[in-house]
């Protein structure tokens, strides 16, 4: 149950039914606003709605915050690690429990293992931050520990235009050193700029690049828009790549914004982006498994369509979700979650939870919303060294009414 602290002040600051209905989502209240009151400003509303939320704060004075169960009976609930921040993009953990996040207007920063605020590490200011573009992707290097070397995406302006691309740096002493760009410099756009860097199993480094919308580009060989891409730690290309030379993983994409890898399987899942009106029909949006050197589509077939040579997709959502992010849960807090994909979504406002066949990976056997419309739009979701699943809001970014306290880090954890 939301506390009284979170309700009260959207209660009184608001006179507009839907505010106060979203801030009394999870109270059982929402059903007596319904039935006692229709959509109008009238100041009897706000009065006995705020009687309301006190006597059911009142039943709740044990102070503990709502249980969620899942349709499987996993008992969590959510708490906020961290509040006012800024479109939060990509959250990284050390293996020590330190959490690096990237805040999109180019702010990058820690929350030490114990601490409650965190430390600024650098704002970039090379970052452009206007549309869906800024400071993105953070992925740290697979021997972090002892080489420091961090790896962030981001847009900027290359001349005159505007282009994504990944950079290194060497962290030490809370510091940034020894800045080197990190392979080619990608397409860029205000929309569709991919950005999402994770370093998988085989210890390369994956970039998901965007069609910067230009759609024509994602089936364009000689472009590394709409590609997922695969590189060593340097930049330099892998020599055992699909195609020599060539930092192309896999093609057809429209805006991969989510990847990561089944634990056991080591298959890549990734989630993206479907058409959205000017560039084709709505929804669309998808769950790919990523293979070297296949084609998954864009914009020659969206949606479920189907096409010799290329793939469809895994799932696919309309109307649109907006999946954000993936992560596969490996961890120890939730053992009924294991193998699962989980991503957050934007418009969905919802995390996904997507369980596959523990016989075959390729099969999904359910899927559920987690949280619909509590935390409105859901960006980052990864599972901490705790086993606990931390995910970002996303409602600074001007498309949505944000929280007071917006954005947030908070984190799944389990109710016994
Ligand atoms: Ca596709």
């Amino acid at each position: 149950m939301r506390s009284l602290k979170n309700i009260l002040p959207i209660v009184l600051k608001n006179s507009r039914f839907d505010v106060i209905l979203s801030a009394a989502k999870n109270l059982s209240i929402k059903h007596e606003i319904l039935r006692h009151f229709t959509p109008q400003n009238d100041n009897s509303f706000l009065f006995f709605s705020s009687l309301l939320v006190l006597f059911a704060s009142f039943s709740n004075l044990s102070g503990q915050e709502q249980t969620y169960t899942t349709s499987d009976g996993v008992r969590f609930k959510v708490e906020t690690v961290l509040s006012n921040l800024e479109i939060p993009w990509s959250i990284a953990f050390d293996k020590v429990g330190n959490l690096y996040f990237t805040e999109r207007p180019g702010r990058l920063q820690v929350l030490k293992a114990g601490a409650t605020q965190p430390t600024l590490i650098a704002d970039l200011d090379q970052v452009r931050h206007r549309g869906e573009g800024g400071l993105m992707g953070l992925a740290l290097h697979p021997e972090f520990e002892s080489n420091g070397l961090l790896y962030v995406s981001y847009t900027f302006e290359d001349g005159g235009d505007i282009a994504n691309r990944v950079v290194r740096y060497r962290l030490r002493n809370g510091a940034l050193s020894d800045f080197k760009g990190i392979g080619p410099v990608l397409p860029g756009s205000s929309v569709h700029n991919g950005c999402r860097i994770k370093f998988g199993p085989d210890g390369k480094l994956y970039v998901t690049a965007g069609d910067a919308a230009n759609r024509t580009i994602a089936q364009d060989r000689n472009s590394l828009g709409g590609k997922i891409l695969r590189m060593n730690d340097d930049g330099s290309v892998p020599t055992d790549n699909p195609a020599a030379g060539s930092y192309i993983y896999a093609l057809g994409f429209r805006n991969p914004q989510g990847i990561a890898w089944h634990p056991d399987a080591k298959l890549m899942f990734e989630t993206e982006h479907g058409p959205s009106g000017f560039d084709g029909p709505g929804g669309g949006d998808e769950v790919n498994i990523v293979e070297a050197g296949k084609n998954y589509g864009w914009p020659a077939i969206h949606h479920r369509e189907q096409r010799e040579g290329m793939e469809s997709p895994l799932l696919e959502y309309t109307p649109a979700i907006a999946p954000a992010s993936a992560a596969f849960y490996s961890g120890k807090a939730f053992p009924r979650f294991k193998n699962n994909f989980f991503f957050g979504c934007l418009r969905g406002t919802r995390i996904q939870r997507i369980v596959l066949d523990p016989e075959n990976p390729r099969s999904v056997l359910s899927e559920e919303s987690l949280l619909p419309g509590d935390y409105r739009r859901i960006r980052e979701v990864v599972v901490g060294p705790d086993g606990y699943i931390y995910f970002s809001t996303s409602n600074q970014d001007g498309r949505a009414r944000p929280f007071d306290n917006d954005d947030r880090i908070l984190r799944i954890v389990p109710v016994k």
